[in-house]
Order: structure tokens, then sequence, then C-alpha cells
């Protein structure tokens, strides 16, 4: 059977997830415990990092990496422009995405998160392993200091990641006037990466701390917000249930 491996608050597993439900394919997710997951992970993939797809014996690591692995083995329907010009601006904007919006937008979610020490337990155990919240009852502590330091969560780098994210969204914003898509005249990675990556912010998964949710408010109106809900709304298929979580 496929299996995803992921954390399923994860923007970028979002993005595989997308990329899978696109296909039509059938897959289970294992969702694994952030902190834990690196055990989990060393037996299986070179990195630490989610989502990882295992499917017929490959291991695939990456978000962006699933997609071409996808569209290598399922190719309809095709999420990269099969034209050499609108191919390189997809993968250009899907790269932009995965750096100036995924990792900015991460950063400035669990800034406020991770001092709510409920609601991270709640969001980072999500459909995980039934052990979750007891092993974080004792390891949070641990878990919030690496992520914070993974993340490089202290108050100049993310009030740099806001201003990456104003840019970013502007950025989109302009290449998107007078067009539907991002990258040639079909839906493709680059509008998937764009909205999976944002959809922490389209579609919070719990109600936020104040002054999170005050920067996402701020935000909702904005043209990008709204072609993102409408791309949503038009090539988001719902997951198809599969399997064991
Ligand atoms: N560029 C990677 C980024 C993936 C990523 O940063 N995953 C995070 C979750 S959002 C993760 O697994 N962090 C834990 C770790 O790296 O150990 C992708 O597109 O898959």
């Amino acid at each position: 059977m496929r299996t995803l491996y992921q954390f399923e608050v994860s923007h970028y597993c979002e993005k595989a997830r997308w990329a899978l439900d696109a296909k039509g394919l059938d897959y289970r997710v294992k969702n694994l415990l952030p902190g834990a997951h690196r055990r989990s992970l060393a037996r299986l993939a070179p990195r630490t990092s989610v989502p990882v797809l295992v499917d017929g014996g490959e291991v695939v690591q990456g978000s962006a990496e699933i997609i071409t692995w996808l569209d290598r083995h399922h190719a309809h329907p095709a999420l990269t422009p099969v034209g050499a010009e609108e191919r390189a601006l997809a993968l250009e904007w899907e790269r932009n995405a995965d750096r100036n919006l995924g990792v900015p937008l991460r950063a400035v979610f669990f800034a406020a998160v991770l001092d709510d020490r409920a609601l991270s337990t709640r969001l980072l155990t999500a459909h995980g392993p039934w052990w979750g919240g007891a092993w974080y009852a004792l390891a949070f502590p641990a878990v919030r200091r690496g992520l914070r330091r993974g993340l490089n969560l202290n108050e100049s780098n993310v009030a740099a990641a806001r201003a990456r994210l104003e840019q970013s969204f502007t950025a989109a914003e302009q290449r998107l006037a007078g067009r539907r898509y991002l990258a040639g005249p079909l839906f493709s990675r680059a509008d998937l990466a764009w909205c999976a990556l944002l959809s922490p912010a389209l579609f919070p998964p719990a109600a936020l701390p104040a002054q999170l949710q005050a920067f996402i408010d701020a935000q909702r109106e904005r043209p990008l917000f709204e072609w993102a809900r409408g791309i949503y709304a038009e090539h988001r298929a719902r997951r198809q249930e599969a399997g064991e979580k």
C-alpha cells in the first residue's frame, strides 16, 4: 500500500496530500509525532523531514520531489506543465512558495502557537500515535525548545518572516493580475504549492492566539487569499479516506 508519512498540521504535507488526491490515488497516511518522528524516519529516509512517500518499495522525500515522482509514474492529470517555458515557470513559482511562503508562514505560526502549550499539544498530536498526548506531557518542553531552535524563532527573525510574507503576497498578486493560474493556462504544481502552503492562514486549524489571528485577519481580504480560496474550491477534491492514520 502507498503510504504518506506526515504531520497532519504541516502545510508541506498538505502539498503532498493534494498531489496524491489530484491524481486520484489510494494511499494511507501514517501520522508521526513531531519530536519522536526522527526515530521512525531514520530507518526510512536520508533526512528527518516529512512528507515522505513510500510507494512500491520506493522512498521519496520532500513535497516537490513527491510531485515530480507522481507526475512521472501517474501522468494524468499532469501537475508539471509539459511545455518547457511553462514548466520552468511552474517550478520557479513552486520553489518560490516553498522558500518565501512556507518557511516564513511556519515561523510566524509557531512563534505564536508554541507559547500555548495546550494548543500546541492539540495541533502537533492531532491524528497521531495514541501515546502522543502522554509523551508530550513529559517531552513537550524539549520538543518546544527543539522547534524554536530549528525554526530560529527569535523576535527579529519572526519580524523578518512577517515582512517576507508581505513581500511574497505582493509578488504573487502581481503575477496573478489578469491571470487565473501562476504558470500558463492550466492549474499546475505552482498553484497547488501556493495554495497548500497558504492553507494554515486560509483555514486555521484551531482558534489561534489573538496576535496571530489578527495578522491573518488583516490579510484575509487580499486578492491572493481570495484567489487561493477559489483554487481550493475548484481544484482540491476531498481526500479519499484511505486507511490507517
Ligand atoms: N522542503 C521540504 C520541507 C519539509 C519540512 O520542512 N517539513 C517539516 C514539517 S513542516 C519537518 O518535517 N520538520 C521536521 C524535521 O525536519 O525534522 C518539503 O517541501 O518537503
